[in-house]
């Protein structure tokens, strides 16, 4: 990635360098730590806000709909993350459309399963459930995914 490919962007957390170039960042510039840490000594996260007075994490996450409901789910990609960067959110067995990226309406309403939120962003996606069962949601990143960030979410016939 090209130093040029970093802006300083307002996030609601004050201004951070950030990459929000449309380049995938699957490679980073921290070779050493990448190499020293794994999946026992640290943990992505999937944080539910839904409720500030219960917030949940990862596999404690146990969403329930009907099928055929409609769902929008707000999705933000924290800066202040120690190691931030983008992620590729993955919905099993049912379809979605992103509604916006950072408040900016998309009007390319395609269906899709997996969207990168890039670091610093905020997307809604609006997804119909389509399918019953007992579904999982993820990074797409298998890393992230081995780490923890995942959680579940059922939909009742
Ligand atoms: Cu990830």
């Amino acid at each position: 990635m090209e130093k040029s490919d970093k802006i300083v962007k307002q996030s609601p957390y004050g201004k951070k360098l950030i990459n929000n170039s449309d380049e995938i960042e699957w490679e980073d510039n921290m070779a050493m730590m990448n190499k020293m840490s794994n999946d026992k000594m640290m943990e992505w996260e999937l944080i539910d806000e839904t409720n500030p007075n219960d917030i949940k994490k990862n596999m404690d996450i146990d969403w329930k709909f009907k099928k055929g409901q409609f769902v929008k789910v707000e999705i933000f990609n924290d800066p202040r993350s120690m190691h931030s960067m983008q992620h590729p959110i993955h919905f099993h067995g049912q379809r979605f459309v992103v509604l916006t990226r950072d408040g900016k309406v998309n009007k390319n309403l395609q269906w899709k399963d997996t969207v990168l939120v890039k670091n610093g962003e905020k997307i809604e996606i609006l997804i119909q459930m389509t399918n019953s069962g007992t579904w999982m949601s993820h990074c797409h990143i298998a890393e992230h995914l081995q780490s923890g960030m995942m959680m579940t979410f059922r939909v009742k016939e």
